[in-house]
């Protein structure tokens, strides 16, 4: 994992190099890149400076030589260690996720409990003031023996537009859950985005705290004590306005350099570094062209060296792209693309249709591993 908050290597792409084979990297937050692109030049490499990005199709020890000769040792010793970490982590099978508490193993399926009222696949299933929250807890324990491996459990809608909810209103629609699924041995996570109810969400069992909105400094430290594992996720805006007009010069790279600066962000606040995840937020302040180019470039994202999670679900992209309505009726592409995101190496799908995940999961792994356990 790059530890070094001050250089970040994405790796496009590492196919045919073992040793020392040519890769194409791009390298963010490089001082002077124009200088390492010059050096690389006069050696005879490709290069090309994007904004304070340097792309580059080289060998890895003559990027290393050109920063050298560019910047000076310390800085070739930086870039040899940063990029030694990055295509290593992109040539790694999908990580396990480690949760403070025990190790899951990758693929690993997230069944999501929405206990609220407007979530834009099942809101007010599993939501119900007049059961309490027994409609919840019946489900989560019917994904869990569906083979999920965690039960995510979220009080508050992030559909677009949806509106804030109240801190308590939130606590008291998902501790009640979160308490009772955690009771059972599942292994819980909560969406929140809100320090104070996943404060107390951990208080009450669960392992992990996945964070749509990407690490407030609370949010990191309240983590960092509790020992739980971190989802830092990427969001363009808020839910009530991210789907107006999202905007990106480069996504891949932008979400990219937000989530490794995320990383680094978690890292300084004293979160373990093996506990932390990372999702390029599909469908947050994104649009179908966004999505596509997230998924289909997923695996650059293996280089941060943390666990990627990604939540396709029912989405409206997936809507989009098949011309089906009713999110309930998007569990054939919500499974294609499952299993093209396991094949881009993620470690995690959080899906609400378990059963039939686990099954697509276990085999585009299977056929991405090519091994069959
Ligand atoms: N998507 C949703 C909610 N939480 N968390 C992560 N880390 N990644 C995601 O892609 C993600 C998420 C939206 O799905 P859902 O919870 O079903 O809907 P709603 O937000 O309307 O409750």
């Amino acid at each position: 994992m790059a530890d070094n908050p001050n250089l970040l290597v994405r790796v496009e792409d590492a196919t045919l190099s073992t040793v020392e084979g040519p890769v194409k990297v791009v390298v963010s937050n490089l001082a002077s890149p124009h200088e390492v692109a010059e050096a690389l030049a006069s050696a005879g490499a490709r290069a090309a400076v994007e904004g304070t990005r340097l792309a580059v199709v080289t060998t890895p020890s003559r990027l290393v030589d050109a920063t050298g000769r560019a910047l000076g040792a310390a800085a070739a010793h930086e870039m040899e260690e940063v990029l030694d970490r990055a295509l290593t982590a992109w040539h790694a099978p999908a990580l396990s996720l480690s949760t403070g508490t025990g190790e899951v193993a990758s693929p690993v399926v997230m069944g999501v409990v929405n206990v609220t009222p407007d979530s834009f696949s099942d809101g007010g299933r599993f939501y119900d003031p007049g059961r309490g929250h027994a409609p919840a807890i019946e489900h989560g324990l019917a994904l869990a023996g569906a083979g999920a491996d965690i039960v995510d459990v979220g009080g508050e809608s992030s559909r677009p537009g949806a509106e804030p909810v109240d801190v308590d209103e939130e606590r008291s629609r998902t501790l009640p859950v979160v308490d009772a699924l955690a009771q059972e041995g599942i292994t819980v996570s909560v969406d929140t985005r809100h320090p104070e109810v996943a404060k107390d969400a951990v208080e009450a069992g669960a392992a992990v705290v996945n964070d749509i909105s990407g690490g407030a400094p609370e949010m990191l430290d309240l983590v960092a004590t509790a020992g739980c594992a971190y989802v830092a996720m990427h969001m363009q805006g808020e839910p009530a306005d991210m789907q107006h007009d999202p905007r990106y010069d480069d996504v891949v790279a932008e979400v990219f350099e937000s989530l490794g600066d995320a990383i680094r962000r978690c890292v300084a606040a004293g979160i373990a570094a093996e506990r932390i995840v990372v999702d390029p937020g599909i469908g947050f302040g994104k649009t179908v062209e966004h999505n596509l180019a997230l998924l289909r470039r997923l695996r650059e994202f293996s280089s941060l060296g943390v666990p990627v999670m990604v939540g396709v679900s029912r989405k409206s992209f997936i809507g989009r792209l098949s011309g089906t309505e009713g999110p309930e009726r998007r569990l054939p592409g919500s499974l294609a693309a499952a299993a093209l995101a396991v094949q881009g190496r993620a470690s995690i799908v959080r899906v609400h249709d378990v059963d039939e995940t686990v099954q697509a999961v276990r085999v585009a792994d299977a056929i991405t591993r090519g091994v069959a356990s």
